[in-house]
Parts: C-alpha cells; sequence; structure tokens
C-alpha cells in the first residue's frame, strides 16, 4: 500500500477537470523500451541518427528497419496497470483529457476515450511530401521504401525531432492543461518540447502538479507533489482511492 498525501487525497476526490501527460516509461512495464537511459532505445543510436527527416533522406532503409523494429515489438506488447488505470480514471472526472507522447496505441488498447496523441502512432504511415496515408506493405527488400503516388517517399507517421506536432491535438492539450485543476505527468523525462511544456502550463495557470516517475526529472521541482517508483504499481493505487 502507498502511502498518498491528505492534500493530494483532496484535491483528487473534488477536481472537475483532470489532464494527464503520459511518456515512454508508463509503457515500460509492457516491455516496450524507453528512448533515454542506459537501457533506452537510444543507448546504442544517437536520436539525430534515426528521429530526423535528414536521417531518413540520408539512410532510409536504417530508419525504417528501425521503425520496423519497433513496430514488431509493438504488436507484442498489452497495456499494463497503468494503462487501464488511467482508462478506469477518465470514467470518474467530468472533463479528463490523456495526453501522450507515446506512439505506441497501448492507451487506446486500455479502453481510453478522450486521447491526444502528440508524437503520432507508429502502426500508421504516411507520405513524406503530401502527408496522405499509406495503407500498403512496407518492403524493404529492394533496398527502397515505397513510394506515394506524388512520388515522395513513404514514411512513419510519427512526428521527428524539428518537425511541428500535429496542430490540433497540440492546440487541444494544450487548453486541457490549462483548465486542468489537476494535472499528472506519468514517466516522462520531460525534456522534449512542447510536451515538457503542458504540465508547466497547467501549473502555473492553477492546476496541482503531480508527477509520477522511478527518478526526478527537470519538472521534479515544480511538481506539487512528486511520486517515485513504478507507474504501473502507483496509478492503480490511486484509483483505489477514488471516493466510490
Ligand atoms: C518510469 C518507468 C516506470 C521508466 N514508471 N516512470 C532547445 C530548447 C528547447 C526545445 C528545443 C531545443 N532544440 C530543439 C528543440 C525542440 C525539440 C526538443 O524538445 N528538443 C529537446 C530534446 C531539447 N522538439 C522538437 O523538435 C519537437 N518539435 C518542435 O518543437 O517543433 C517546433 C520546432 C521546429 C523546428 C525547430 C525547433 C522547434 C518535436 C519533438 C518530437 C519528439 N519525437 C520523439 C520520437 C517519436 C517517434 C518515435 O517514437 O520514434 O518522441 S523523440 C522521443 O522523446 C519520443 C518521445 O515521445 C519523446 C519523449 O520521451 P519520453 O516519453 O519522455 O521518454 P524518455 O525515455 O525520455 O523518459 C522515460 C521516463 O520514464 C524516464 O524519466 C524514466 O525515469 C521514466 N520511467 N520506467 C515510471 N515503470
Ligand atoms: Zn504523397
Amino acid at each position: 500500500m502507498i502511502e498518498l498525501s491528505a492534500k493530494f487525497l483532496k484535491i483528487f476526490g473534488s477536481a472537475k477537470s483532470v489532464a494527464v501527460l503520459t511518456g515512454a516509461g508508463l509503457s515500460a512495464e509492457s516491455g516496450v523500451p524507453t528512448f533515454r537511459g542506459t537501457e533506452g532505445l537510444w543507448s546504442k543510436f544517437r536520436a539525430e541518427e534515426l528521429a530526423t527527416v535528414e536521417a531518413f533522406l540520408n539512410n532510409p532503409k536504417l530508419v525504417w528497419e528501425w521503425y520496423l523494429h519497433r513496430r514488431e515489438l509493438m504488436n507484442q506488447v498489452t497495456p499494463n496497470a497503468g494503462h487501464y488505470a488511467l482508462a478506469e480514471m477518465e470514467k470518474y472526472f467530468e472533463d479528463f483529457t490523456l495526453i501522450t507522447q507515446n506512439v505506441d496505441g497501448l492507451h487506446r488498447a486500455a479502453g481510453s476515450q478522450h486521447l491526444l496523441e502528440l508524437h503520432g502512432n507508429i502502426s500508421r504511415n504516411k507520405c513524406l511530401e503530401c502527408g496522405k496515408p499509406f495503407r500498403g506493405e512496407i518492403n524493404l527488400e529492394s533496398g527502397k521504401p515505397p513510394q506515394c503516388e506524388c512520388g515522395g517517399r513513404i514514411r512513419p507517421d510519427v512526428v521527428w525531432f524539428g518537425e511541428l506536432l500535429p496542430e490540433k491535438v497540440v492546440r487541444e492539450a494544450f487548453e486541457a492543461a490549462s483548465r486542468a485543476n489537476l494535472f499528472f505527468s506519468v514517466g516522462t523525462s520531460s525534456l522534449v518540447y512542447p510536451a515538457a511544456a503542458m504540465p508547466l502550463t497547467a501549473n502555473r495557470k492553477g492546476a496541482y502538479l503531480v508527477e509520477i516517475n522511478l527518478e526526478p526529472t527537470p519538472l521534479t521541482e515544480f511538481a506539487d507533489y512528486s511520486l517515485l517508483g513504478k507507474s504501473g504499481e502507483i496509478l492503480p493505487e490511486i484509483i483505489k482511492r477514488l471516493p466510490k
């Protein structure tokens, strides 16, 4: 049983508007590797080598191999107790927004409805030039990824460094952060913007800010309440304390 502060429980029990931002740490207990850290995806490859348009243009085959490898992995994993707890939390509040940086689709699989995917979704493909969705097979045997009818190269529908996030999604996320009474930041290193600005916006507009992470992050000093530990253990404990 995890000790939870009385102040937090009071706010949790009376909040009308709740927003949650999640990162790779939430899916770690499902077996999806995080990005940073010694076990992270980028301990072998540097981000700039793979998660930019330049990297894709320089070596589309390498970038596609990395994404197909991760897609394969993500096809085999299932939501964990943290994903299910957030899907459950949604039912208790009049206004609830789940904002995720994750591209793995696990929140949807767990049943979350009001979900904003900031960095896209790894299961989709689109054209690099015209943005049109592509539903065909990705076959790398020829050494060249498929092309769109416009001649553009097909790429994963995720957001790389230096690219703009989907406009409507970001706008709705900042709106949800601005009106929240309570904001949770869960399993994210709080290093990547604009996502990292969302908890700060919420806090500046008056939300009580809770951080759940294995370790302190640059956000921790701004949090009203920091819970150190696994999100798959802490979130279910929090849900148990909701008034019936
Ligand atoms: C657990 C746990 C458990 C583990 N329980 N916890 C200088 C200053 C400010 C900004 C910039 C700057 N220079 C450039 C920028 C902008 C840039 C940026 O933020 N860079 C920073 C790194 C400095 N941002 C962008 O480029 C964004 N676009 C943009 O800003 O457009 C405007 C613009 C245009 C042109 C120029 C400049 C600006 C786009 C960002 C796109 C991010 N894309 C990625 C890849 C997605 C595709 C893919 O999956 O391959 O998104 S990067 C990667 O990082 C991925 C993630 O969503 C994102 C965040 O990572 P996350 O989720 O926080 O994971 P980790 O691994 O970092 O952390 C995991 C955490 O979990 C850790 O803290 C663990 O402790 C914890 N944990 N197990 C609880 N069980
Ligand atoms: Zn196209």
